[in-house]
């Protein structure tokens, strides 16, 4: 029996206020922070700096900072367990892009997948800040001397390069950050689009690529109906040839709990809509919880703006005590 206990680690994470949160962005990242949190030092953080890389709507960013601490919350993000707390809230955070961009490659910034594709799909209309994205990230891991990061596949050349710039900074000014690194689930890293399966499910796509954690039953039966599936009828995992429906299938094994495999051998001979008609159950089933908490929290803000209170006043004495040992051995006064 193993009897002995795992050190505790810091951990690190964020999710942008850009949009409704997903199926996606709980199975990658959300879950494992609930699980984290019981054995170590977590800091969560609202990234709301992130999202302004990109063209949004400012009258709507407030309400949406305060809806992804709601979902932190009624996902089971514990305040009494974790930090909850706002990026914009703590300027250490600016300060220390500032610094570590003088150490950034602008090449590193260029190879960036994340940039590429936000660039094609913003057109016109690439700001210095989507650029620089990375390099915000990085301050925002290092701030807390982080050494894990919890995300999704998307995310994991962003930590990579967090890691490159700790290790550079280092080696020029000294030892003083954490090398940090990504943890990556297994399975669900990267939950595809309901409609087009090659491509992963995202906030900021159309409502119905993405199953949100707070759809109504209705809109979760109408969602997973008309998701895209392929040619055949077998119920197989094989996403090279049949993207959609392994998509459905490590959806499904992830909320029910079971095996791939031992979901193809209980939908064997059955057909796609079976399929789809118990898997919009499962899900109704599972993220009913999830939209009743956030509705209680939803109705409680004063219980939204102390969490995000209290989380700033901790992960500020964090982000102090980082910079202070940043500035001195950078030369500054
Ligand atoms: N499809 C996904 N599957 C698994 N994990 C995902 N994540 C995002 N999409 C998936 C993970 O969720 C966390 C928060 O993501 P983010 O807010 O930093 O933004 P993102 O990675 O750019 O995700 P979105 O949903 O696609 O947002 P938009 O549309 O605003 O760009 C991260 O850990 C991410 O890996």
């Amino acid at each position: 029996m193993k009897s002995e206990k795992l050190k505790s680690v810091r951990i690190f994470s964020g999710i942008q206020p850009s949009g409704d949160i997903h199926i996606g962005n709980y199975l990658g990242a959300i879950k494992q922070w609930i699980a984290l949190q019981e054995k170590n030092d977590c800091v969560f953080c609202i990234v709301d700096w992130h999202a302004i890389t990109v063209p949004y709507e400012p009258k709507l960013l407030r309400q949406k900072i305060k809806e992804v601490t709601a979902t932190y919350l009624a996902a089971g993000i514990n305040p009494k367990k974790s930090v909850i707390f706002v990026q914009s809230h703590i300027k250490e955070h600016a300060e220390l892009t500032w610094l570590l961009n003088t150490i950034t490659p602008i090449g590193d910034l260029q190879r960036m997948t994340q940039f590429k594709d936000k660039s094609k799909k913003y057109g016109g209309n690439i700001s210095a800040g989507l650029f620089n994205y990375p390099v915000l990230m990085a301050a925002d891991i290092l701030l807390y001397q982080t050494e894990l990061v919890p995300v999704g596949q998307d995310q994991k050349q962003h930590v990579e390069l967090a890691r490159e710039i700790a290790r550079r900074f280092n080696a020029k000014f000294g030892d003083t950050f954490t090398l940090p690194q990504a943890q990556i689930m297994k399975i669900g890293a990267k939950i595809m689009s309901l409609a087009e399966p090659t491509k992963k499910m995202s906030k900021s796509d159309k409502p119905e690529t993405r199953i949100g954690l707070f759809d109504t039953a209705e809109q979760i039966k109408k969602k997973i109906g008309s998701a895209t599936t392929d040619s055949g009828k077998e119920i197989e995992y094989n996403p090279e040839q049949k993207p959609g429906i392994s998509n459905l299938l490590t959806i499904y094994s992830l909320f029910a709990n079971k095996t791939i495999k031992d979901l193809e051998n209980e939908y064997a001979g059955k057909n796609y809509q079976t399929f789809k008609q118990n898997l919009a159950e499962l899900l109704i089933e599972k993220l009913a919880p999830f939209r009743t908490k956030k509705a209680e929290f939803e109705e409680n803000p004063e219980q939204i703006g102390k969490v995000l209170k209290e989380g700033a006043e901790k992960a500020r004495a964090i982000a102090q005590t980082t910079m202070e040992k940043v500035r001195a051995t950078m030369g500054l006064l």
